[in-house]
This record gives C-alpha cells, sequence and structure tokens, in this order.
C-alpha cells in the first residue's frame, strides 16, 4: 500500500514532579527535607532511516507520545527521565503543522538525526527550597508539561517516470488509467497546472511511481507556458516518458524534436535521462495512418526495426524497442521503446507498464 501523507499529534513526556519529604530516623525527630527532583519528560526525535522507504508505520496511529518524567522520591532520590520517542522516516519526509501548514523540518540526509519536541523539565524536590528562613519547605515543583504539535509527514516520493509532452495529448489520461491518481482531464490546454504523482501496480508485487507533468511547449525553457517551475521536476525523476499525440495538429516528428529541444536547452542532466516514446491516442486513426506516423519517428531516430515481441505487442503495429542482452547494454541515447497507445480503449496499457517497469530497472 502507498501512503504519502499522515496526520498525527505528537507529544513530548511531561517533567516529573518534585518530591516533598523530610528525613527521618529513629532517634533523629527534626530531619531536614530531602525530596528529591522529578525525571525531565521523555523528547521526541525524528530519525532518518534508509531502511523505510514509506510511511506506512505511521498508518492508523492519531497519537504518539514520549514517556512521563517520574516523580522524585524522599532521600533525595531523583526520578528517572521519561523514555524518548524515536521515529523513523525515510529520506525525504517533510514535517509540516498540520494547524498552520508551516514547514518544520525537511529531512533529506540519511542518518539524521532531529530533536522535533523537548521533554518537560522535572520538578525540583523540596530540599532545594530550605533557607535560614523556612527550614522546612512543603512545596516541591510540580514538573513542567511538555510540548504537543499535530503534525502532518508528508513523503515527497521520487517519480520513476516523468511524463514529457504538449498539452491536451493525454498526460493526466493515462496517469488516470495507469495509476491510483485521479489528475483532472480536459480536452483544452493546460489543464494540468501542477505536477502530481500516483503510483503504477506491476503485477501482484511491483509498483513504481509516475509524474504528471504540465504540457510544455516551445520556449518553456525561457518560461513560456506554464514556466520552468515542472521542467525542474522531471529534473527529479528517473526516466522520462515522452509523450507524443497522432492527433495533434503539430506532426509526431516536430512534437519529438520541440521537446528533446526544449530539455536540452533547460539542463543538460534532464536530456540525457534514459527514455521511452508513447504515440497517444492511437484509437483516433487506423492503423495504417497510425504505422506511417510510426514510421516517421523511427526514420528520424534512425532506428531498426526488431521483431522480439517479449511484451505481446500488437503484431498489426509497428513499434520499436532495444534489444537488451549480455553482448548488447542499454543505449542511453535510444528511446528504450516507441509503442502506440491508447488510454480510451485501453490499448497496450497493460504492456506500457510492464515495459516501464523494465526501463527504470537500473541493471543494465
Ligand atoms: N481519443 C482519445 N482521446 C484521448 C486519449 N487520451 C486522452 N484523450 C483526450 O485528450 C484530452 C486531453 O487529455 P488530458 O489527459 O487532459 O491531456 P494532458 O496532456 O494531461 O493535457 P494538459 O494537462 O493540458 O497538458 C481529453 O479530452 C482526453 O479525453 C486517447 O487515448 N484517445
Ligand atoms: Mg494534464
Amino acid at each position: 500500500m502507498f501512503i504519502d501523507s499522515v496526520e498525527l499529534t505528537l507529544s513530548s513526556g511531561h517533567g516529573g514532579a518534585g518530591s516533598v519529604s523530610f528525613y527521618r530516623e529513629k532517634f533523629v525527630p527534626l530531619g531536614g527535607p530531602d525530596g528529591g527532583d522529578g525525571g525531565k519528560g521523555g523528547d521526541v526525535y525524528f530519525v532518518v532511516d534508509n531502511n523505510t522507504d514509506t510511511l506506512s508505520e505511521f498508518r492508523g496511529k492519531n497519537k504518539l507520545s514520549a514517556k512521563n518524567g517520574v516523580p522524585g522520591e524522599g532521600r533525595k532520590k531523583s526520578g528517572k527521565d521519561g523514555e524518548s520517542l524515536y521515529l523513523k522516516v525515510p529520506a525525504g519526509t517533510q514535517i509540516y503543522d498540520n494547524d498552520t501548514n508551516e514547514l518544520l523540518l525537511d529531512l533529506v540526509e540519511s542518518g539524521q538525526v532531529v530533536k522535533f519536541l523537548s521533554g518537560g523539565k522535572g520538578g525540583l524536590g523540596n530540599w532545594h527550597f530550605r533557607n535560614s528562613v523556612n527550614q522546612k519547605p512543603t512545596y516541591a515543583q510540580s514538573g513542567l508539561p511538555g510540548e504537543t504539535k499535530h503534525i502532518r509527514i508528508e513523503l515527497k516520493l521520487i517519480a520513476d517516470v516523468g511524463l514529457v509532452g504538449f498539452p491536451n495529448v493525454g498526460k493526466s489520461t493515462l496517469v488516470s488509467v495507469v495509476s491510483n491518481a485521479k489528475p483532472q482531464i480536459a480536452n483544452y490546454e493546460f489543464t494540468t497546472l501542477t505536477p502530481s504523482l500516483g503510483v503504477v501496480e506491476v503485477g501482484d508485487f511491483n509498483s513504481f511511481v509516475i509524474a504528471d507533468i504540465p504540457g510544455i511547449i516551445e520556449d518553456a525553457h525561457i518560461g513560456k507556458g506554464l514556466g520552468i517551475e515542472f521542467l525542474k521536476h522531471i529534473e527529479r525523476t528517473k526516466t522520462l516518458l515522452f509523450m507524443i499525440d497522432v492527433a495533434n495538429y503539430r506532426d509526431v516528428v516536430t512534437q519529438y524534436e520541440i521537446l528533446r529541444d526544449e530539455l536540452e536547452k533547460f539542463s543538460a542532466t534532464l536530456s540525457k535521462k534514459r527514455f521511452a516514446i508513447c504515440l497517444t491516442k492511437s484509437d483516433t486513426f487506423e492503423i495504417d495512418v497510425v504505422n506511417e506516423k510510426i514510421d516517421e519517428l523511427i526514420n528520424y531516430l534512425n532506428l531498426q526495426y526488431i521483431n522480439s515481441n517479449n511484451y505481446k505487442i500488437s503484431m498489426d503495429y509497428k513499434y520499436f524497442i532495444q534489444q537488451l542482452s549480455y553482448e548488447s547494454s542499454f543505449d542511453e541515447t535510444k528511446p528504450y521503446f516507441i509503442l502506440p497507445i491508447s488510454s480510451a480503449s485501453n490499448f497496450h496499457i497493460s504492456q506500457l507498464k510492464f515495459m516501464l517497469f523494465d526501463l527504470i530497472k537500473e541493471n543494465y
């Protein structure tokens, strides 16, 4: 199960009370004050742990608290400090104040240990309060309360696949079909204004994260359209899926050329990422027309067709897929695949999931 945000109340421990006590011994009737101090309340810490990659540990928990300090006792015996609470979170976790929405902690470094809430101070026992006037103080401090915060823990997963395409080409529709996300979809440009993530389940045991991103247009790298904010987002994704719309008024090669160009102008790292290409909305044309468009792209990229069909791709359509074996490793300059799809008719969608899952595997 995938959890990216949980709400929780956290409290540090209350300080233990100081004790009021007087020394008592046979034949010593007037013993002095000897009430010990209360222990300090436990603190709350966050620990960035690289063995954790979700927030599922916090699922179903409403309130977590560190232990209270133990009260002091007679004979100047101090109470024990309350046990601190250590909460393990994955790197990339952010802690927000849920009431004000203020970002309180940005936990990025593995191994980082950060004190979040301090336990209340323990109270002083009555022997601290003796003086020349009052030899028998009956007062001790009660110990200070801990802190309580209503927080939201958020984990921004770094997407495995970022979608790159012009506006209105069907990026959000694909995300809605392959993942648990429910992005807004509409037949106009710039429907998507902020990137969002979805988790794609592959078979019963595997999954990856896909990022829906606002459309890119010519000169996006200098801020045209929705600016460069979203290019920054895909800069953090592991791989790119170019979404080329066969029904768009720009032909398929032009779309690809401009998108590549924008990425290159924006950042060299971005344009060097491992990538693949989808031809979207293939349901809108006859097979022959779609195949012509695939041809155009394959010729433009100087690729050779291959015959392998491990993914059970429809044999009516043309497609490309890189052959990976012990002898031939991944060629980063070529797409992993070029595949016609349709989110509307669910065509090649399950193949696409498996192909993307193989693309993001790092051990080629
Ligand atoms: N025929 C057909 N239409 C599709 C397909 N996928 C998406 N559409 C339609 O294309 C339009 C745009 O879809 P979106 O998913 O919003 O496109 P987008 O790329 O996210 O657009 P922006 O967010 O504006 O960049 C909608 O009207 C969808 O219904 C498809 O496979 N076939
Ligand atoms: Mg969209």
